[in-house]
C-alpha cells in the first residue's frame, strides 16, 4: 500500500505532459490517492482529461485561477464528489512573456507586475481560502511551486522573483494561520525543468546549461524527481514539516 493511501489530492496547474504538475500527480497516484484535476480553459482541456485517464481520476473540473467565480465553482463542484480534502497542489505561475526577457526594468509596467503577483501568488492563498472547510481537521497539506528567483537576482527570471519572493512569504503565512486546523503548508523550490511555463523565461537553455555543470549531482532535475518530493511532503510521513521551502534543485542552491 502506497503512503497517500485513502488521501485525496486536487492538483491544479497540469498543462501538459512535461507540466511539473503531471510529476506530482503522477507520484500522488502511484502512491495511492486519488486525484481530482483541474484545467485553466478550453485549450487544455484535453490535455488534462488525458491525464485523468492516466491517473484514474473522473473528477476533471475548470478553473482559472484569475476568476474569483471559478475558483469558489470549483469547490462547491468538488464538494459534490468528495466530502473532505487532504491535499491540495498549486502548480500555477504566469507572468506577461515581455516581463521575462531583457533586464528587470525593461518589461517592467505596474500591470505586469501585477498579473504576475496575482496568477503567481495570490492564487495560492485564494484556494487555500476556498479549500479551507473541506481541509479542516484532515491533517492535510498544501503545496506549491517556486523557484530560486526568489532569493537571488539572476538575468531574465525578473518580475516572476518579485512574485516567487510574495509566494514564499504566502506559504509562511498560511502555515502559521492553517497550523492550528491541522494542515500544513510548504513550497518546493525546483530547479530549471523544460515546461510550458519556462519556455517564457529567455535563455532558459543556456540556465539549463549553467546548472548541469555547477550542481553537486551535474544534472538537471526531473519532473519525477519534483513529483516524488511533492508526495512525501504531503503525506504524513512529513507531519512534522510546515511553512518550508525545500529545495529539489540537484544541489544548485548549495554552492556558489
Ligand atoms: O523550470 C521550471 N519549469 C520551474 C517551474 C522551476 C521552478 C518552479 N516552477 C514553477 C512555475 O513557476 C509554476 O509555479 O512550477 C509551477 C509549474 O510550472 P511548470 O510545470 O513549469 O509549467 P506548465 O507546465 O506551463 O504549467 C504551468 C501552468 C500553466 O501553463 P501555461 O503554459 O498555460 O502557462 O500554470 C497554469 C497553466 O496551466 N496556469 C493557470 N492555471 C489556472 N489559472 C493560470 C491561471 N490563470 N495561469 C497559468
Amino acid at each position: 500500500m502506497g503512503f497517500l493511501a485513502g488521501k485525496r489530492a486536487l492538483v491544479v496547474g497540469i498543462a501538459s505532459h512535461r507540466s511539473i504538475a503531471w510529476g506530482i500527480a503522477e507520484a500522488m497516484r502511484r502512491e495511492g490517492a486519488e486525484l481530482a484535476l483541474t484545467y485553466q480553459n478550453e485549450r487544455l482541456k484535453d490535455r488534462v482529461d488525458e491525464a485523468a485517464k492516466e491517473f484514474g481520476s473522473n473528477i476533471v473540473l475548470p478553473c482559472d485561477v484569475a476568476e474569483d467565480s471559478q475558483i469558489d465553482t470549483l469547490f462547491t463542484e468538488l464538494g459534490k464528489h468528495w466530502d473532505g480534502l487532504d491535499i491540495l497542489v498549486h502548480s500555477v505561475g504566469f507572468a506577461p512573456r515581455e516581463a521575462l526577457q531583457g533586464g528587470f526594468l525593461d518589461g517592467l509596467t505596474r500591470e505586469n507586475f501585477a498579473i504576475a503577483h496575482d496568477i503567481s501568488s495570490y492564487s495560492l492563498a485564494a484556494l487555500a481560502k476556498a479549500a479551507r472547510p473541506m481541509m479542516q481537521g484532515r491533517n492535510g497539506a498544501i503545496l506549491t511551486l517556486t523557484y530560486l528567483g526568489a532569493v537571488r537576482a539572476m538575468a531574465s527570471y525578473n518580475v516572476m522573483g518579485l512574485a516567487k519572493a510574495s509566494l514564499e512569504a504566502n506559504v509562511r503565512f498560511l502555515a502559521y494561520n492553517l497550523g492550528p486546523e491541522g494542515t500544513r503548508v510548504n513550497a518546493i523550490s525546483a530547479g530549471p525543468i523544460r515546461t510550458l511555463a519556462a519556455s517564457g523565461v529567455g535563455n532558459f537553455r543556456k540556465m539549463l546549461d549553467t546548472v548541469q555543470a555547477a550542481t553537486p549531482l551535474r544534472r538537471n532535475v526531473t519532473i519525477e524527481d519534483v513529483g516524488n518530493a511533492a508526495a512525501f511532503l504531503c503525506s504524513d510521513l512529513a507531519a512534522g514539516i510546515t511553512g518550508e521551502v525545500t529545495y529539489v534543485d540537484a544541489g544548485y542552491s548549495t554552492v556558489a
